[in-house]
């Protein structure tokens, strides 16, 4: 252990909190820095560990807007599942708190102030797009128009989805408000910019200089950043939810998210430790690592950097070890398609085998390159390792020592050279873990794990002490006594990557383990709601308290750390055989979804069009009130097997309207839906419900109706013409 640092502070990439989490956020981020973490801490390191929701932005208002209801009720949701399901996989943050916080609030708001007050910013007026009737300036995610590359219409003010071109609202082909639908005018707005030119020469010494040992992915997209030349960065947007900017007249404008997002991690620290936070960002003998994903890797190396260097009294990052992305069975992971492992539903499904997820997403960890999840590797590497290699060594070795020694150590009565030889190979497996681990590169270090278990499945299978054991009993206690001294080491060795497992080993081995305290309890003065609770804590995993013999991390690999005729507990199997049937039940899903999205895809190639209907005038048409609308309420009308009743609100009132749609939608999916109505029919009677209005659906030849559902979500009531 390289040690110029007297304390590590790791940060993970703070999760929007507008959706769960899933196997591509855990392999990019998470499951290696709780691995890096777990470790510094069986080495007696003292480390911090912090991460919270990233609660404000654009996706946030904009899911907000589709669900009809506040982004506090989507983030209240989505913190609360992001937490647990981190707490289910034993990513044991010492706190995971929210920038909807007070603490943050006030604490990104100073930060701004500070920067303000000493001149750090450009203020700069521009003009915006302003919506009349919402009277708003939009962000470029809430204007829409044609793209002007491929002629899509739908295209987004930042970018088109269809051809994937980056834009900005100004090369959009007849711009208008995605929220209204109306047009827009330009207006002046002011906003404050973090002139990051004026960073280049410091960040190229510091980063192109200075951090030549940063992973190449991170080191190259960083030159490419400073060769291409750096511009003032906007930090401030016109939006009601975020931080609002502490600057008067500054009515309706907040911190731009990627701003505020990364003080998240000192508020974080701050709401933690009230009293000592400052020795954690500001003594330079703290250790600064931010865990992220490629796509983070501007904010977390040019431009928080720029903000903390802005400041003057942070330290900066020691490193950034970001990892590439995941796919899924051979697909880019897509949160809208559905096309993603949920990680609190993976939870739900796989019950004690959260370290099978953390095993497979650190065996495929994408560290230098994209990789790929797919469930039968998932289910291989089960079975043909953990099970038959790690569990199976052990099992095979406590089991035997029960059977022979009544579960007791047996003492090294007849030792041969194959022994010392074979507990001669574990230092070096160690300090190859070590070396990895502290180079970041975690699928290299459970490499090395692993081989401890290969190592002692050998030592089994060569020196066979079940048929010792019929003539030689001294030779069958040396043979069992090596083996239990590897399963030691195993216990030790697999707390940073699979501690539920490690935990079950140390149990079954009767023994502790030390590892350096955590900050879980915070400190004297720390008030939030964001602090785990004792026993949330307990259930972390983090080398709980024992009574009896303990294990450090200086035991791996030594000869002897469980003392003869020490008393074992019962052998319990670590892990259990998955069978076909389980992961083909995930493949299906996975297949559903797909053949969806390909039956589609064929269906609007192959769609027959009817004939057009005879001309009508504009005046008929204009008589026809078409509104977009958002079901409330959906049930099924008894005794019909077609009709659904929803209860929806048009913007103009709440209403019922009976559809026949209910042989292909259930009422659940219906609710929160937004939809287009024709308004102004007149009301009919259907099953003795009075209708007011009609649902517009799309039909194509394959029999499915669609709903014709605005590009962006908009108010209800907007007007369609
Ligand atoms: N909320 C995660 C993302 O881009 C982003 C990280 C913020 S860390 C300060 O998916
Ligand atoms: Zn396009």
């Amino acid at each position: 252990m390289t040690k110029k640092f007297n304390r590590t502070l790791v940060t993970c990439a703070l999760p929007y909190a507008n959706g769960p989490v899933h196997i591509g956020h855990l392999a990019g981020v998470y499951v290696p820095a709780d691995i890096y973490v777990r470790y510094l801490r069986m080495r007696g390191e003292d480390v911090l560990y912090v991460c919270g929701s990233d609660e404000h932005g654009v996706p946030i208002t904009i899911k907000a807007q589709k669900e009809g209801c506040t982004p506090q009720d989507i983030v209240d949701r989505y913190h609360k599942i992001i937490k647990d399901s981190f707490t289910g996989l034993g990513i044991n943050f010492d706190i995971y708190s929210r920038t909807s916080s007070k603490t943050h609030h006030k604490n990104a708001a100073d930060y701004f102030r500070k920067l303000y007050d000493e001149g750090k910013f450009i203020e700069k007026v521009s003009e915006q797009y302003y919506d009349e009737e919402t009277k708003t300036f939009l962000a470029d995610r809430y204007i829409t128009g044609t793209c002007p590359r491929c002629g899509a219409d739908g295209a987004y003010g930042d970018q088109c989805e269809k051809c994937g071109a980056t834009l900005s609202p100004d090369e959009l082909i007849n711009p208008k408000s995605a929220l209204s639908g109306g047009e827009l005018v330009k207006k002046e707005t002011k906003h404050w910019y973090l002139p990051l030119d004026q960073y280049e020469k410091w960040l190229s010494e510091w980063i192109l200089d200075g951090h030549k040992e940063w992973r190449s992915n991170v080191y190259g997209q960083c030159k490419s950043w400073i060769d291409g030349g750096l511009q003032p960065r906007a930090v401030s947007r016109d939006l009601n939810w975020g931080v609002p900017v502490p600057v008067e007249g500054s009515d309706g404008k907040v911190l731009y998210v990627w701003f505020d997002a990364p003080i998240g991690y000192i508020s974080n620290t701050q709401e933690l430790l009230p009293q000592s936070w400052e020795k954690w960002w500001k003594s330079e003998d703290t250790k600064l690592v931010h865990f992220i994903g490629k796509d983070n890797i501007v904010f977390h190396c040019i431009v928080f950097p720029s903000m903390l260097k802005a400041d003057g009294s942070y330290i900066l990052p020691d490193n950034v070890p970001a990892n590439e992305f995941l796919n899924l069975e051979g697909d880019k992971i897509s949160t809208s398609r559905g096309w993603a492992v949920w990680l609190h539903e993976y939870l739900e499904q796989f019950p004690g085998q959260e370290d099978v997820l953390r095993y497979v997403l650190t065996a495929n960890a994408p560290e230098t390159k994209d990789n790929d999840f797919s469930w039968k590797d998932f289910q291989a590497r089960n079975n043909s390792e953990l099970v038959a290699i790690l569990g199976n060594f052990v099992n095979r070795a406590v089991v035997l020592t029960h059977k022979y020694f009544e579960g007791k150590v047996p003492a090294d009565l007849k030792p041969e050279a194959v022994d010392a030889e074979t507990l001669a190979q574990i230092k070096p497996l160690r300090e190859a873990m070590e070396k990895y681990l502290e180079g970041y590169k975690f699928r290299e270090a459970l490499k090395e794990a692993m081989n401890i278990a290969r190592l002692g499945n050998k030592y089994l299978t060569d020196t066979e002490p079940w048929k010792v054991a019929k003539t030689d009993m001294d030779r069958t206690a040396s043979i069992l006594n090596v083996s239990l001294q590897i399963c030691a080491s195993l216990a030790i060795a697999f707390e940073p990557f699979l501690p539920f497992s490690a935990e079950k080993l140390r149990s079954i081995l009767n023994v502790g383990i030390v590892a350096g305290a955590d900050h879980r309890a915070g400190e004297e003065g720390a008030v939030s709601e964001n602090i785990y609770t004792a026993a949330e804590g307990a259930a972390l995993h983090t080398g709980v308290a024992y009574e009896g013999l303990s294990l450090s991390w200086e035991d791996l690999g030594n000869a002897s750390p469980l003392p003869a005729g020490h008393q074992l507990n019962q052998a319990t199997l670590l892990f259990g055989k998955i069978e076909d049937e389980v992961v083909d039940a995930q493949i299906a899903r996975l297949e559903a979804i797909r053949a969806e999205r390909e039956a589609a895809a064929k269906a609007a190639e192959a769609a027959v069009v009817t004939p057009q209907k005879e001309e009508c005038t504009f005046d008929d048409f204009g008589k026809m009130d078409i509104r977009t609308a958002t079901v409330l309420e959906a049930e099924r009308v008894p005794k019909t097997d077609k009709l659904l009743k929803l209860t929806i609100d048009t913007g103009i009132d709440k209403r019922v309207i009976v559809s026949g749609i209910a042989e292909q939608y259930s009422p659940e999916e219906m609710v929160g839906k937004q939809i287009c109505i024709l308004a102004n029919l007149a009301p009919r009677k259907i099953r003795g419900i009075e209708s007011k209005g009609m649902i517009l659906m799309a039909r194509q030849n394959d029999g499915k109706m669609r709903f014709i559902t605005p590009q962006e979500t908009l108010c209800n009531g907007a007007e369609i013409g």
